[in-house]
């Protein structure tokens, strides 16, 4: 006789900006897509879900998407049975009657934290262990990371041979930029550029508008575009708007779906990145990157970038991981980067190959979704 389907329950409280969101429904479409699991995925904020998925409508309760049950988070929760795994993603709090829901069954729940990504030593010790307890069910904590013991990457099944393909594909590439209005000069370089406000911007603008060689710089619609809109000296910036200043030009780009950013990502020979989900697509795209992390109180952000610096770089001679922590830690600090990303340039083959190199490295660990699966697996 089949085995009923395992249920699992992914619950997101959207805190700010796409990341929350981004991360729970990556993860919520490979769990059905490719582990066959009946997954339901609670979020409070379908607007945000909306930016990334625009088929979703943002007025229904309940719908399916691409495999998955999207359920809008009721103020009043509604009577219904805990899944067998339930993961509360970034801590989120989960509804009281859910919780009594979860504690009520015969079998408890596989109840776990999905946490925030991060490359410090600490997190190897932390993976797994046990949280807090309601009534008869422990929680525990599932981190993903970039080593072995950690809970691994996001990372779709055949995403590396898509995207070796699509990169290896110039027809693809061109007609892929042409659907969003990108025509790039011959020979020039391209550059996303996907981040929070920074002062460090206008640094690099300047260097590049400079440059010998022509830069197409896209910059997908979000919070950077003040900044943009800033050096350019236009009063503001709306999707479609181009802008050339000597060597550089400067698109403006719609927010696209998950896979299309991908495609982005991967066209581009610079990604510039943020947050946590396109920080990992784009080291996917084994690309050279940047990254603005995102700021935390105390600045215990600035640990978790030089935790990162350390590990990405040790396939780096001395001088170009200098170059490249120099101006990773100058963007995420707000601080001019002009100089320091010509003296990254002096090493751009090097900082190449590390891209995918640490790229095929990753790739070689679980991802995170199956971990989870195996998890589960262990734990019954
Ligand atoms: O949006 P982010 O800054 O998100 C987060 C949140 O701030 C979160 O609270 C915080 O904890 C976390 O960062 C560290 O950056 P992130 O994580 O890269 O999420 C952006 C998502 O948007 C990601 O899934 C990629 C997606 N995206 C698109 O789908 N299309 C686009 O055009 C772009 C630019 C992004």
């Amino acid at each position: 006789m089949a085995q009923p389907k395992t249920r699992w329950d992914i619950f997101c409280t959207v805190v700010d900006n796409y990341g929350d969101i981004g991360v729970t429904w990556r993860l919520a479409r490979q769990l059905a897509a490719e582990h066959a699991l009946v997954v339901r995925l609670w979020v409070d904020d379908l607007r945000a879900f909306e930016r990334i998925c625009p088929e979703l409508d943002i007025h229904l309760d309940a719908q399916w998407q691409q495999g998955v049950e999207v359920r809008h988070w009721p103020t009043e929760w509604p009577e219904t049975d805990a899944a067998d795994v339930v993961i509360a993603a970034f801590a989120c709090q989960l509804p009281s009657a859910y919780m009594d829901a979860m504690a009520e069954r015969e079998k408890p729940p596989l109840w776990m934290n999905l946490d925030y990504l991060s490359a410090e030593d600490w997190v190897v010790g932390c993976h797994g262990l046990p949280s807090v307890k309601y009534k008869s069910v422990q929680k525990i904590f599932f981190f993903p990371g970039f080593q072995a013991g950690t809970g691994g990457l996001l990372r779709e099944s055949g995403l590396l041979d898509r995207r070796r393909r699509f990169q290896q594909d110039p027809e693809s590439q061109r007609q892929f930029l042409q659907a969003l209005g990108v025509v790039p000069a011959p020979g020039a370089q391209l550059i996303s550029l996907f981040a929070y406000e920074n002062a460090g911007l206008a640094s690099w603008l300047d260097v590049l508008a400079a440059d010998s060689t022509p830069t197409h710089l896209l910059v997908p619609e979000g919070r950077i575009l003040g900044d943009v809109a800033r050096w350019l000296g236009v009063e503001s910036l709306a999707v479609g708007d181009f802008n050339v200043r000597q060597a550089l030009t400067v698109q403006v780009l719609p927010f696209v779906r998950q896979d299309q950013y991908d495609q982005l990502l991967w066209c581009c020979d610079f990604n510039a990145v943020r947050g946590e989900d396109s920080f990992v697509r784009a080291q996917w795209a084994g690309r050279p990157m940047l990254w603005h992390i995102y700021q935390q109180d105390e600045d215990i952000h600035l640990d978790k970038l030089d935790a990162f610096l350390a590990l990405y770089g040790k396939g780096l001679s001395t001088e170009a991981a200098e170059a490249m922590n120099g101006l990773w830690r100058a963007w995420s600090a707000g601080q001019p980067i002009g100089q320091h990303w010509l003296e990254a340039r002096k090493y751009w083959p090097e900082l190449q190959e590390n891209a995918e190199a640490w790229c095929l490295e990753q790739a070689l660990q679980a991802d995170l979704a199956t971990a989870l699966v195996q998890f589960y697996r262990n734990w019954i």
